[in-house]
């Protein structure tokens, strides 16, 4: 690798669609955006601008620590609990070791060791733990906490997960923003969305509030929570009964016939009741919509990840979806429906071999939603559990029932933090974090993958997860073993034009994909035909005991549960509409509480009219130990597709006592 001068082009590695190229002076830890990244385009944001705060970070855990004496079984509603007291370090080989007996005396039940790997770290050299525990043929997880409803929905639809090139947004007419949070979770796609506003772009955010998209439009439509689906059902209800659906488009359906039905048997009125839009906001949204209204150039539509976290999330992306479809958007430049693709797409994926294993074993897999439940009853139980990238204990819903279902397995967690996850672990593994060791990272926004170069040295005793799981296969029987790093960053590449030498000198590359997804209504189906949802259910009654809907929204400053003690101090705070129907008989003055079926968590309460009167909105991913973390008291729903955790269906209320 030739020698670095400074300033070194790397990347954030962040779970953020952005992946910004980043500009970083080690001597005086300052990391800037790279001007000449086609999509940083030298701006990042405020987490990742603050990253050595938490490389440097006093509370950091820089060497391995194993837990003192044997876990204490907790119960629900008890705390997570204590930590650091309860760890002591121990060498790397002789936590290896450990590690290493566990897992051997495991050899023939690869069922009773579980992996369970959030987005904590991202890349082709983080592809390793993924790899160790497959070629060990161990249980694993599916369904998400994050987007799988959403990415579902969209390949039923086009038949695979794509979206234009999102500098093509500058090429709209008009934009609509499906529930995007612009300022705070993909600031790029905010700035594009400013930029073209500047040259007059008009845009529209469809939002139950909470997101911070009031600067970046020109028009807000507040619809209550989990709805979507029927209002992208009235505007098309409405196309069809004025005719606006252009022939080509209504041939590029697969029955076409069938959804115009369904659509024209819709009652108008009650669509508009369930999602609680005014007939005057619904009829501007029509307009935007309309095929050869002013102006010219096509309506884009963003959608966000909120409206998928719900029961009917999946069909709530399908609506909007088969809106921009059949009001003539998709398949041209300005105009498309972003969801997101994934970020691995542009990666090659490399395999551990472990000679003396016959082939990959069929996985026992686990539901992750419903993780913190199933675990209880897994037969064979678990005995092991590998933890890594992901704080587990704290996403999960029904946090305390996750820490109680880590309570009997050995338990390693693979992080730099004590956080609810690490505070449940038998033995702690500090990684190198990102700036503190090369990766190769892609977007699942835009088209680039990154070169993330090591730019620091890393803290202490810290070693990468690579490092890590290639040290501990050495030591099994029979071993796992890893191709060199080299190798492995090659074949991440191998899906680009470049060669990891000049990869690295220039800092990123771009993947070959064309500007415009589906151009000409040519979709991924077998057939070449867009595909529209079969039915439209209905919203799930209101429970009269939880009449509101806890929506915990992602904040600004921090990723995710990446949040310094210091900042989760006092009560946590939630957000209500001063309409809010159940404040007539709170008192504002008194202990609040928020309250599910679960349990409830003591908050303090401010007004906020722009939120609609049903939510309660408070931050994402405070940590459970400080009294911060929602999913404390929210409870595993599953969506209709995909998999994916229904986190903003959890309903909840407000008392005082
Ligand atoms: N600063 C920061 N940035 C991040 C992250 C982070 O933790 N911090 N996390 C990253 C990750 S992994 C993700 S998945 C993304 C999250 O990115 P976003 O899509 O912004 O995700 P959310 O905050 O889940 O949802 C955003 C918005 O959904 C809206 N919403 C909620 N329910 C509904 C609904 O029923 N209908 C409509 N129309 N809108 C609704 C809310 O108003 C909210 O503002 O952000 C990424 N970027
Ligand atoms: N209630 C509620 N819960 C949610 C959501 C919600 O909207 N509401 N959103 C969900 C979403 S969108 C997501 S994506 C998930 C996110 O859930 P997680 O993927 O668990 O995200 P983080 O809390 O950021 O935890 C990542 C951990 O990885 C660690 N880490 C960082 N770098 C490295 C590294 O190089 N190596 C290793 N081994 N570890 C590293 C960090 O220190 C951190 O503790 O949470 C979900 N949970
Ligand atoms: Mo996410």
């Amino acid at each position: 690798m030739p020698e670095k001068t400074s300033p070194v082009i790397t990347a954030c590695i962040l779970d953020c669609p952005d992946a910004c190229s980043f500009l970083v002076e080690p001597e005086n830890r300052t990391i800037r955006a790279n001007p000449d990244h086609p999509f940083t385009r030298g701006f990042i944001c405020r987490k990742g601008a603050r990253i050595f705060e938490r490389l440097d970070a006093p509370e950091r855990i820089t060497r391995p620590l194993v837990r003192r004496k044997a876990k204490k079984g907790l119960q629900r509603g008890q705390q997570i609990g204590p930590a650091p007291e309860g760890f002591e370090p121990i060498s790397w080989d002789n936590a290896l070791e450990l590690i290493a007996e566990k897992l051997n005396s495991l050899t023939n039940q690869p069922e009773a060791v579980l992996h369970v790997r959030g987005h904590g770290y991202r890349g082709v050299l983080a592809q390793a733990s993924l790899n160790f525990f497959e070629a060990l043929g161990a249980s694993t997880t599916h369904g998400s906490l994050c987007d799988d409803a959403g990415i579902e929905a969209c390949i039923r639809d086009f038949g695979a997960l794509d979206h234009n090139d999102p500098l093509d947004l500058l090429n709209a007419g008009r934009i609509v923003n499906w529930g995007k949070d612009l300022k705070r979770s993909s600031p790029h796609t905010g700035l594009l969305v400013h930029e073209a506003r500047r040259q007059g772009t008009p845009v529209l955010t469809i939002s139950p509030g909470g997101d911070g998209s009031d600067g970046w439009s020109d028009q807000v439509l507040r619809i209550r929570p989990g709805t979507d689906r029927f209002l992208a059902a009235w505007v098309m209800h409405q196309l069809v009964a004025r005719n606006c659906v252009a022939r080509e488009v209504a041939q590029a359906v697969a029955g076409w016939e069938f959804f115009q039905e369904l659509l024209q048997n819709l009652d108008a009125k009650s669509l508009l009741r369930t999602c609680d839009v005014d007939i005057r906001r619904a009829e501007e949204l029509l307009e935007w919509y309309t095929p050869g209204k002013a102006p010219a150039n096509p309506t884009a539509t963003l959608i966000g990840w909120g409206l998928q976290r719900y029961r009917f999330g999946g069909q709530n992306v399908r609506f909007i979806n088969a809106l921009a479809m059949i009001s003539g958007n998709i398949g041209r430049t300005g105009g498309g429906a972003y969801f997101n693709i994934a970020s691995g797409r542009n990666l090659g994926r490399w395999r551990a071999a472990s000679p003396g294993r016959s082939g990959v074993p069929s996985r026992r897999s686990f539901l992750l939603p419903t993780l913190a439940w199933d675990l209880e009853w897994a037969d064979p139980p678990l005995e092991f559990i590998w933890v890594d990238g992901h704080n587990v204990v704290n996403q999960v819903p029904d946090s305390p029932a996750m820490a109680k279902a880590l309570q009997r397995p050995f338990v390693v967690c693979v992080d730099g933090f004590f956080n609810d996850t690490a505070r449940c672990a038998d033995v702690i593994l500090p990684p190198t974090l990102m700036l503190e060791r090369e990766e190769i990272v892609g977007s699942c926004l835009h088209h680039f993958v990154n070169h993330a170069a090591q730019a620091v040295l890393p803290r202490d005793e810290c070693r990468a997860d690579y490092d890590i799981l290639r040290d501990l296969g050495a030591r099994l029987t029979p071993p796992v073993s890893f191709p060199e790093p080299g190798k492995c960053l090659q074949t991440g590449l191998s899906l680009l034009q470049t060669d990891l030498e000049s990869f690295r000198a220039r800092g990123f590359a771009e993947a070959p994909h064309p500007p415009v997804a589906f151009a000409g209504l040519r979709f991924a189906h077998p057939d070449g035909l867009y595909r529209v949802p079969v039915s439209l259910d209905p919203e799930p009654d209101d429970d009269p005991e939880y009449p509101l809907r806890l929506l915990s929204l992602v904040r600004g400053s921090f990723m995710h549960s990446q949040i310094p003690e210091n900042e989760q101090q006092g009560l946590p705070r939630v957000m209500v509409s001063p309409g809010s129907p159940e404040l007539s008989e709170l008192d504002l003055t008194g202990p609040i509480y928020l309250a599910t079926p679960l349990g409830r968590m003591a908050v303090h309460v401010q007004l906020d009219e722009t939120l609609h009167p049903q939510i309660v909105l408070i931050r994402r991913d405070g940590w459970v130990s400080l009294g911060h973390g929602p999913n404390a008291i929210i409870e595993p729903h599953v969506t209709d597709m995909g998999d994916c955790a229904a986190l903003y269906s959890q309903c909840c209320r407000l008392e005082n006592r």
